[in-house]
């Protein structure tokens, strides 16, 4: 379906995280722009509460014009929802001119497939999350919470964040070794998703782990490669960090948004 595309993921975006925002416009000028399209892998947007509540906001704005300029360009968009801008919708996808994708999505790239999705949904062993992954991704409870004023949608998205964030970091002080487990994929949620597809090259972001692993099961063996997230604004704490994936008739590599 394309000769060439660039993969990325969990850039979290947010107006408070400028640096990583200016890497994430360089990188639109730069290494989008030699492939023939970009694939957003999902969380490109530290969180979402609807399409009207974004209309307004000036780094939304400009984010959706960098894109729409790469689109123009001629290098297609697409994008895939993750588990934090699940919201994001017609009206926002149209403005950036972005094609949404499913998840999972076997997609054509350089004449091999590849099984496209943003992962969250592979981490079967945090049980509590597959539950609430389940509600809130409903139609009819994302409609009810599109209807609710701007201000409580925001209020009700942040406090789940701090709530999950508090959650996290109890956990990781206290049970390190089950956030090791929960935090990731499991091998056989991963076998289920190969044999489903029948597609033996998988690549996805959310795990913030990013690597390389041939593994197989139960007769089944597959690549899968992992995106990383993306960070450039807390050099004090946190190593900067980002990469991308690039496939190419030449292969497939993973480049370094840091150093290059
Ligand atoms: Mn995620």
């Amino acid at each position: 379906m394309h000769a060439s595309a660039v993969l990325i993921s969990d850039l979290h975006l947010t107006p408070s995280m400028p640096r990583t925002a200016e890497r994430f416009f360089e990188f639109l000028e730069k290494e989008a722009r030699t492939h023939e399209a970009l694939i957003i892998l999902g969380d490109l947007f530290e969180f979402w509460v609807g399409d009207d509540a974004k209309a307004r906001s000036p780094f939304h704005q400009e984010v959706a014009t960098k894109l729409k300029a790469v689109s123009q360009s001629g290098t297609k968009i697409y994008f895939m929802h993750g588990n934090r801008d699940f919201l994001l919708g017609e009206q926002y996808a149209q403005k950036s001119q972005m094609e949404f994708l499913r998840d999972p999505q076997v997609m054509n790239i350089a004449n091999q497939d590849w099984l496209l999705t943003h992962g969250d949904v592979l981490c079967t062993a945090d049980s509590s999350y597959q539950q609430f992954r389940k509600v809130v991704r409903s139609q009819f409870v994302q409609k009810l919470f599109l209807m609710l004023p701007t201000l409580l949608r925001i209020k009700i998205a942040s406090s789940l964040r701090s709530n999950s964030t508090a959650k996290y970091q109890r956990a990781q002080k206290f049970t390190p070794e089950v956030i090791q487990v929960k935090g990731d994929v499991t091998l056989n949620a991963t076998a289920a998703l190969v044999a489903m597809s029948g597609c033996q090259q998988m690549i996805h972001g959310h795990t913030h782990r990013p690597g390389y692993h041939q593994e197989s099961l139960g007769g089944q063996s597959w690549q899968r490669w992992v995106l990383s997230d993306w960070d450039f604004d807390h050099p004090e704490t946190v190593l900067p960090k980002g990469n991308a994936l690039s496939i190419t008739t030449e292969g497939i590599r993973s480049l370094d948004l840091v150093r290059s």
